[in-house]
């Protein structure tokens, strides 16, 4: 694909976003691949830094096995994170600013150093700094939240906000290999989960990811924040709504839904 027509479809994700208002899948009228999908991802990333967005880490999309047998594919996709993203726990999300918003439980790696692939699960660690709960809310720019696979990787896989708890763990005093969430929107249980369920292993998202940008020849960041992935169903979230993920071992982090 032609670079004219990536930023084209870059404009058109990208201010669907920013106005709030959903689109039609780009692959509607032009099919693409998943290598030009990343292009027009980045591209569109490009025109929120120029705008002074800042990048701050790297999330990781559709890690759960289960999903990616329903969806019949074999890789997870990734997405980039904004300052613009993150909020801390107990924060405000506004439906103004969101078409469709859905929330789901995920743990983040803060990384020490820089982290290159071809690498493993093991081999990562000693570049993690430290691990947190987090909640993850995904706004898909496509109307009915309904997308191809290179759509929603051109829609940077559908990140709109993400929640760091507070709990800060080093990497060295927590296995993060199946550690129970139970997901409660205004005190009631929707989802329960492990962070097993994450690539059967969060390390194993977080190397996948290094593997998968250095295809490209990117880098995870020392500082970066990465969340591995979401651990359950996303559950959709209403203007009123207070949402709460209990983690083990990583405490609760939670957020607020106003109109
Ligand atoms: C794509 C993003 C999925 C996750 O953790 O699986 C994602 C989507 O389902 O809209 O963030
Ligand atoms: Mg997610």
């Amino acid at each position: 694909m032609e670079n004219d027509q990536i930023q084209v479809l870059a404009e058109r994700v990208d201010s669907a976003a920013k106005t709030v208002t959903p689109i039609e899948m780009l692959t509607a009228t032009t099919p693409f691949d998943f290598a030009d999908a990343y292009k027009i991802q980045r591209a569109s990333m490009a025109r929120r830094f120029e705008r002074g967005e800042k990048k701050v880490g790297m999330k990781m999309g559709l890690t759960s096995i289960a999903k990616m047998e329903q969806m019949g594919v074999h890789d997870p996709i990734y997405g980039h994170l904004s300052d613009e993203m993150k909020r801390e726990s107990g924060a405000t999300i506004f439906m103004s600013e969101h078409c469709h918003p859905r929330v789901e439980p995920e743990i983040a790696f803060i990384m020490k150093h820089d982290l290159r692939g071809p690498t493993t699960a093991a081999e990562c660690v000693s570049a993690i700094e430290s691990v947190v709960g987090a909640l993850e809310v995904i706004d898909s720019r496509y109307e009915n939240f309904k997308f191809t696979l290179p759509d929603v990787v051109a829609d940077n896989a559908s990140s709109t906000r993400f929640f760091l708890g507070d709990k800060v763990i080093p990497i060295s005093d927590i296995d993060v290999s199946n550690l129970g969430m139970v997901l409660k929107i205004n005190g009631e249980v929707k989802e329960t989960g492990s962070s097993a369920a994450i690539f059967e292993h969060p390390l194993k998202s977080l190397a996948k990811l290094a593997n998968m940008l250095a295809e490209v020849g990117e880098i995870i960041h020392a500082g970066d924040i990465v969340l591995a992935g979401g651990a359950t169903k996303a559950v959709h979230l209403a203007d009123g709504d207070f949402a709460e993920v209990e983690i083990e071992e990583l405490g609760s982090v939670s957020l607020f839904v106003k109109e």
